[in-house]
């Protein structure tokens, strides 16, 4: 089992309301060397999220890319996931722990005392936000902006991904905070070439983290 640490960086996430094209982006995303990717498909029955799950761990079994699932902690027991990343609204994160005692568990957080309560219990990394307002969730809460978003990196120990509404003109922004990662859904598959898309990012965090190493 692939383990996580704190260089994440891009932590993509592969979108099925936004794409259908997981083989492609999947290679792409390893391609391009990223550390994480997440398979996120709100509104498919989990027959077709499991062989979507399937074909994406078959591709990044290999690589050094992790693998983690949303939300559904059958699909990620299924399909041999890296891990699975779940809401303050999903199944209590025990019992995930329970099912999955060996893979990475990252939990959704939207504000510090959520934060500190995830870290005590045992999660492996945290996904903050929203940052900023962001279309791709309508059911998010509203944007807790940078300076919350420092307080809960110096408030915890565990790595943080920084989520909601981040792009290229942000991002810097997101990074100067501290976080070890920025999730991105829109500012990528939105766009008319993702490829370009990780590719700017990905120079842009690495020329941050030259700057600051971790
Ligand atoms: N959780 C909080 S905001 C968000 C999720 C899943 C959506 C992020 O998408 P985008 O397009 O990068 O703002
Ligand atoms: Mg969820």
């Amino acid at each position: 089992m692939k383990n996580i640490n704190k260089n994440i960086g891009l932590y993509f996430i592969i979108d099925g309301a936004f794409t259908r094209d997981f083989v492609g982006l999947t290679k792409l995303a390893i391609n391009a060397g990223l550390k994480i990717i997440q398979y996120r498909d709100k509104n498919v029955e989990i027959s077709k999220m499991l062989k979507n799950a399937i074909k994406i761990r078959e591709l990044t079994e290999k690589s050094d890319t992790i693998f983690i699932v949303n939300d559904n902690v059958e699909v990620a027991l299924k399909s041999n996931a890296d891990g699975v990343h779940i809401g303050q609204k999903d199944e209590k994160f025990e019992n995930v722990r329970k099912l999955v005692p060996d893979k990475i568990i990252g939990l959704s957080t939207e504000n510090i005392e959520q934060s500190l309560i995830a870290e005590k219990i045992g999660t492996d990394y945290l996904g903050v936000g929203p940052i900023f307002s962001t279309p791709t969730k309508l059911d998010a809460a509203s944007p807790i902006g940078v300076k919350k978003l420092v307080e809960i990196v110096k408030a915890t120990t565990i790595p943080i991904v920084a989520i909601g509404g981040i792009h290229l003109e942000n991002l810097e922004n997101v990074l100067e905070t501290g976080v070890n990662g920025v999730a991105i859904i829109s500012a990528i598959l939105a766009t008319r070439n993702p490829e370009e898309e990780v590719k700017k990012i990905n120079s842009i965090i690495k020329r941050f983290r030259e700057r600051n190493p971790l």
